[in-house]
């Protein structure tokens, strides 16, 4: 369950003094990297849910893109962009940390979640656009494998090791994503177990992680979502219970 998100003529809820407060919506994959790192690091927070068609007059002044997610603090200053966001609080919050701490191998981490990029967009095209092809499916196969590949070179349950870590938080929103394009649009786009047996196994294990199931949705309601924001009104309250 949720509360509703919030639109114009609302008002922003004061904040809760001892709390970061999230600006969020509740199937926007960029907000979710934000509560994983929140969740894994056990930070108290705050979530106000954001209607991203009508936005609220308030957002603009929080974020000047008007995008979640966004991250304000008791003392007024304010994050935004997810990437820059997660890092902040891993530095900010030496708790559970999630970056190795190891400079190179850090970097290395950062190098894959960049190149993720490429997959994020196609996953994007496959979920949004008109007319698709196996192709772009196999693009996005492609991307996967170079993480299988890492997994397999790791030798360890997760990026991070024995526990997910920022490569696998900042990884995971579209990973659980993965299986809508099949519900969309059929058999031809299941992921081929042969080629990603390792991710695949990931993806079981993430699932059994405290903080992922903390944001978890399952894949017919994510495509519900999506089937909403392709007929023209996105339902950011399926959820809300009030
Ligand atoms: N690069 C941004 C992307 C955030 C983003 O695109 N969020 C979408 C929702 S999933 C949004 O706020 N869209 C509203 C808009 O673009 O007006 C990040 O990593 O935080």
């Amino acid at each position: 369950m949720s509360t509703k998100h919030l639109g114009p003529g609302s008002v922003a809820p004061p904040i809760t003094p001892g709390k970061l407060r999230l600006y969020s919506m509740r199937f926007c994959p960029y907000a979710q990297r934000i509560h994983l790192v929140l969740d894994a690091k056990q930070i108290p927070y705050d979530v106000v849910y954001v209607n991203l068609t009508r936005k609220p007059e308030w957002l603009l002044e929080k974020n000047e893109l008007g995008k979640v997610p966004c991250l304000e603090f008791e003392s007024g200053e304010i994050l935004y962009e997810s990437l820059i966001i997660a890092d902040y609080l891993d530095e900010a919050y030496p708790q559970n940390g999630l970056h190795p701490t190891d400079p190179m191998a850090k970097a290395k981490d950062r190098l894959l979640i960049e190149r993720f990029n490429t997959v994020i967009t196609i996953m994007y095209k496959l979920y949004l656009e008109t007319i698709v092809d196996r192709d772009l499916f196999d693009k996005a196969l492609a991307g996967l494998e170079v993480l299988d590949r890492e997994l397999a070179k790791r030798g360890t349950p997760f990026f991070g090791g024995s526990k997910p870590g920022m490569l696998d938080l900042m990884i995971w929103p579209w990973c659980e994503r993965a299986d809508i394009i099949r519900v969309l649009r059929g058999d031809q786009y299941v992921i081929p177990r042969e080629r990603l047996l390792r991710l695949l196994e990931w993806r079981t294990a993430m699932k059994e992680d405290p903080a992922v199931r903390g944001s978890y949705l399952d894949t017919e309601t994510h495509a519900k979502y999506i089937r909403s924001r392709l007929a023209g009104s996105p339902q950011y309250d399926m959820l809300a219970s009030a």
